[in-house]
Parts: structure tokens; C-alpha cells; sequence
């Protein structure tokens, strides 16, 4: 009987191997910035520290959404293994500079697996990776928009101080808009 269903199926394995690579990718993403989170709250950073807390759970919800959609499918969502991850930072800007870099590797990889699937026709996992695809363009304006506040604000004096405040209000406003578009 199972044998059956996971073996008629629309998911190509070539999509489904891509589909794998997403999930560690997305896993990744969330022991990446649980690492910064706990580097940032070592550090007294307290505000950057609760977004990156924050953003470690969205990347697991992201890894969780395409690892459901594999076995939906009749596919085996694969559970990653992470190694490698750093646990030391130079500073809080150099977190945001890393995001930034990292957040543009996940879209592209995104964009590759859109085309993959279009290429395929394979349209259903086409569809279901558009919510993806607006994703990273929402995930790399705001590690731009961090950044800027280095810019604006400057490092000096109190200047650090009032960038984390920043952070944490940015963080505070997107915890509203998610828990709005929840319905809660
Ligand atoms: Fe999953 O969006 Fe960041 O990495």
C-alpha cells in the first residue's frame, strides 16, 4: 500500500534532491542565526539577540514548510546534517554583513529551483516555492535595512546602543505583522 503511493507520484527525484538541498540549506539558515543569536547575547546585545532568536524559528518553520511538502508528495524529506556552524563573531555589524551575503546565496538557490521546476513543468512545486520566492526579496531588504542603520547611526559613542534599539524595533514589528497575517 505505501509502497504504492510513494511510488506513483508527479515529483521528479532530480526535484526532490533539490528539494533536500533546500531544506539543509534552510537548516543552515536557522543554526546560522541561532549561533549569532546566542554570540549577541553574550555580548549584551539584547534586542539584536531576540530578532536572531526570532529569525532561527522562521528558518525552521521555512525548512519545516518544504520538508512537509517532500513527503506530501510521495517524496523522503531527509532530516540535514549541520556542521560547521561559527560561534564567534568580530562585531554586530559583521553578523548583519554575513547575513546580508547569505540571505542573496538562499535566493539564489531558490531562483535555481524555480527554474529547475519550470523547466520540468513540474508547475504544483513551481507554485508552492512563489511564497519562496517573495520571501528572499523580504529577507534581503531587511538585512539591507539593518545595515543602513549602521551607516545612518554610526558605531560610535552610543552609537551601537541605539542601533540595537533599532534592531529590536524592527524585530518587535515584524513579530506584530506575523502574528496580523496569523489572524491572532
Ligand atoms: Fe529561509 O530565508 Fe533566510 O535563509
Amino acid at each position: 500500500m505505501k509502497e504504492i503511493i510513494t511510488k506513483s507520484r508527479s515529483l521528479l527525484e532530480e526535484t526532490e534532491k533539490l528539494l533536500n538541498e533546500q531544506i539543509k540549506l534552510e537548516a543552515v539558515s536557522s543554526a546560522i542565526y541561532l549561533s549569532m543569536a546566542s554570540w549577541s547575547e553574550t555580548m549584551g546585545y539584547e534586542n539584536s539577540s531576540a530578532f536572531l532568536y526570532d529569525h532561527a524559528d522562521e528558518e525552521r518553520m521555512h525548512m519545516m514548510k518544504i520538508f512537509r511538502y517532500v513527503n506530501e508528495a510521495g517524496g523522503h524529506a531527509l532530516q540535514p546534517e549541520i556542521t560547521g556552524v561559527s560561534h564567534k563573531f568580530s562585531s554586530l555589524r559583521s553578523i548583519f554583513e554575513d547575513i546580508l551575503e547569505h540571505e542573496i546565496e538562499v535566493t539564489k538557490s531558490i531562483h535555481t529551483l524555480v527554474d529547475h521546476c519550470f523547466t520540468k513543468k513540474d508547475f504544483t512545486t513551481f507554485n508552492f516555492l512563489q511564497w519562496y520566492v517573495t520571501e528572499q526579496r523580504e529577507e534581503e531588504t531587511l538585512a539591507r535595512r539593518i545595515l543602513e542603520l549602521f551607516e545612518i547611526i554610526g558605531e560610535e559613542g552610543v552609537g551601537l546602543w541605539t542601533i540595537d534599539q533599532e534592531i529590536g524595533k524592527l524585530g518587535e514589528s515584524l513579530r506584530t505583522s506575523a502574528s496580523t497575517d496569523k489572524g491572532m
